[in-house]
């Protein structure tokens, strides 16, 4: 066995949507796994705080100002990361939105806002950093996918749509171009304190827990929230040589949550 098959020793990975929350574990993870990080986000706020929380860590990542639903801004990121740090070896489909709002109150821009973050920007990303795996004969797509790739809940009609639709972009990518021994995998956290999920723990004003973060308690084995923390391994696994063989797959970080009917009340 290569004792180095989860090194990521010269390789170079983008993280998108890596300012904070799970994209910034992961990026974290690669880097001290040996990967050069760029990362991209909308915010200069959220840019500046982030190379500074980087660069806490030891970490020289460079970050970019780019939405990803802006095909231009990624084109013009992807070949400025690839004269910089070199072709992208690594990349992790991160950056995404929820709006959470009753299907017949939400407008269609609002669901289509949402889609095209969390889906059609994978495929404009992905497209972007492909040629470049293909020419290497060699790379890896991580899509960050969901239990929402799953299941359904009330209010998140456009974000369980992309998610699945998310998972079956993923296999696609992995038919596609498992020629050119690039592997696309799907990662699915679970429920993750993150800012994304924070109103849905937020303390009631009687001191007591929202509702929701004790319905995810009683629906977790582990009885917790994940953290970004409890993403770092999976993600590196699918970025390494360890994941070679792996293609196509959804690999889920839920604390059990897919197999587990529930705490009885
Ligand atoms: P988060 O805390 O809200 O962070 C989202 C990140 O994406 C931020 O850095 C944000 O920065 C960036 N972003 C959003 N829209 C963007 C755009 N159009 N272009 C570029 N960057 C953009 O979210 P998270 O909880 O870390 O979630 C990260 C991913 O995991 C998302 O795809 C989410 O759907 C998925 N996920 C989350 C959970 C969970 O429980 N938290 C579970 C399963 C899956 P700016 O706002 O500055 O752009
Ligand atoms: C929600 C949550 C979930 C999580 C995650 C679960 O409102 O149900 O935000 O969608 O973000 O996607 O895996």
């Amino acid at each position: 066995m290569n004792q180095d098959m989860f090194s990521l020793q010269g390789k170079v990975a983008l993280v998108t949507g890596a300012a904070y929350g799970i994209g910034f574990a992961i990026a974290e993870a690669y880097a001290q796994a040996g990967a050069k990080i760029a990362f991209n986000c909308r915010s200069k706020e959220h840019l500046d705080t982030a190379l500074a929380n980087y660069r806490q860590k030891g970490i020289e990542a460079k970050g970019y100002l780019c939405d990803v639903t802006d095909e231009a801004q990624v084109a013009a990121m992807v070949a400025e990361i690839e004269q910089t740090l070199g072709t992208i070896d690594i990349l992790v489909n991160n950056a995404g939105i929820i709006k959470r709002i009753p299907m017949t109150e939400m407008s269609v821009e609002e669901f289509r806002q949402v889609v095209d973050i969390d889906l059609n920007a994978a495929f404009i990303v992905s497209k972007a950093v492909l040629p470049g795996m293909m020419e290497k004969k060699r790379g890896k797509i991580i899509n960050v996918c969901s239990m929402m790739s799953e299941l359904g809940r009330e209010t998140v009609s456009a974000y369980a749509a992309a998610k699945g639709g998310l998972k079956m972009l993923t296999k696609n990518i992995a038919s596609e171009y498992g020629a050119y021994n690039i592997q696309c995998n799907g990662l699915g956290p679970g429920y993750i304190a993150t800012p994304q999920t924070a109103p849905l723990r937020e303390v009631q004003p009687d001191g007591s827990r929202h509702p929701f973060d004790s319905f995810i308690l009683a629906k977790t084995p582990a009885n917790r929230w994940g953290t970004p923390e409890d993403l770092m391994g999976p993600a590196l696994f699918l970025a390494s040589e360890a994941s070679d063989f792996v293609n196509g797959q959804i690999l889920y970080v839920d604390g059990g949550i897919l197999a587990y009917i529930g705490k009885q009340p």
